[in-house]
């Protein structure tokens, strides 16, 4: 783990990677509801795609479509353990790579199994695309590096056009918008943090994890991510000063996540409130599916922000690699 001065006047490739991914939102294909309501769906991935899966599957749910997020390596070794013998679902594999062994393997088993497998990547012609019947692909940005951003955004954004979802300007504008606005935010939120909670319901909760686990990798701190609910149930023992809590509200359950805010607040914890009251509050869409999308580059960057207080490169992640292999 290289320890630099990171020059704040020069962005490096990881952040350059985040505030220029909209072009490539754009770029991506507009996909149309396709999938069969009467077949259940398993979305497969690992990682940050896993996290991404878990949102795609409760706004396919919320549209009618029955799905579930499985860890590739689980759903490749143990698929009963998520859907009884005899399932014949249909697997969405998401991976940036496409090389990743376990999603690959998930794949290639499925289509082994019978099952009709679909890609979505950002590597057209990546061993993932080779056992998948259909291939959904939105190229990333050229210097993203090992932690994935611009392309969890855009495996997000595919999942949720499978949904039904479509990209708009307001869209892409959101986004941008809520980037610019959080930065000076972020950097005077992060003085005496060291307990960085995220915390977000039904299609927000994917994210959460996703934004837990880009400040984990990037930052080298310890992150945690919850249903907003869940988090009274015990984890909350450990909010204090130190705590920062991401708090992505959910529309249907604003009120009672302002409640659990203020709570927070009073045990010392400083609360960004993603679409609803905190320390500092953002306007987000009424629509969870764009809110999870709109609010995806602000926990990326909020993860270069605390590497960057660190004085840690997030281009060069400690122990990790850009894609995992197995032998
Ligand atoms: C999955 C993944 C990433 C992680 C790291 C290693 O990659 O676990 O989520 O950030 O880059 O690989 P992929 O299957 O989406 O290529």
């Amino acid at each position: 783990m290289t320890l630099v001065a990171p020059d704040p006047a020069r962005p490096g490739a990881t952040e350059r990677s985040i505030y220029e991914q909209f072009p490539f939102w754009a770029a991506a294909p507009r996909l149309r509801r396709s999938l069969d309501p009467a077949r259940p769906q398993v979305l497969v991935g690992c990682g940050s795609s896993y996290h991404l899966a878990q949102s795609v599957a409760a706004a396919l749910n919320t549209s009618g479509v029955p799905a579930q997020a499985v860890p590739a390596g689980e759903w490749s070794r143990r698929p009963h353990s998520a859907l009884p013998p005899g399932s014949r679902p249909h697997v969405l594999a998401l991976s940036r790579s496409g090389e990743t062994t376990e999603t690959v393997q998930a794949a290639e088993r499925s289509q082994a199994q019978g099952l009709g497998v679909t890609a979505l990547t950002c590597a057209p012609g990546s061993r993932l695309t080779r056992h998948a019947d259909r291939v959904l692909c939105a190229p990333t940005h050229p210097e993203e590096g090992i932690v994935m951003t611009a392309s969890a955004s855009l495996l997000l954004l595919l999942g949720l056009g499978l949904a039904g979802f479509t990209l708009t300007c307001e869209h892409l504008a959101s986004a941008q918008g809520l980037l610019h606005r959080a930065r000076p935010v972020f950097e005077a939120a992060l003085a005496g943090r060291s307990h960085f909670v995220f915390l977000g319901g039904g299609e927000l909760h994917g994210v959460a994890q996703e934004g837990a686990l880009k400040l984990q990798e990037m930052s080298l701190s310890y992150t945690q991510a919850y249903h907003p609910l869940e988090y009274r149930h015990g984890p909350v023992s450990l909010v204090d000063g130190r705590t920062l809590a991401v708090l992505l509200y959910h529309p249907d359950t604003t009120r009672e996540e302002a409640v659990l805010a203020a709570e927070l607040r009073a045990k010392g914890a400083y609360v960004l409130g993603f679409g609803g009251p905190g320390d500092v509050s953002f306007a987000l869409s009424a629509d969870p599916w764009a809110r999870a999308l709109t609010v995806l580059p602000a926990l990326q960057l909020l993860g270069e922000c605390v590497a960057r207080t660190r004085g840690l490169d997030s281009g060069a992640p400690r122990h990790l690699s850009r894609v995992v292999t197995l032998a």
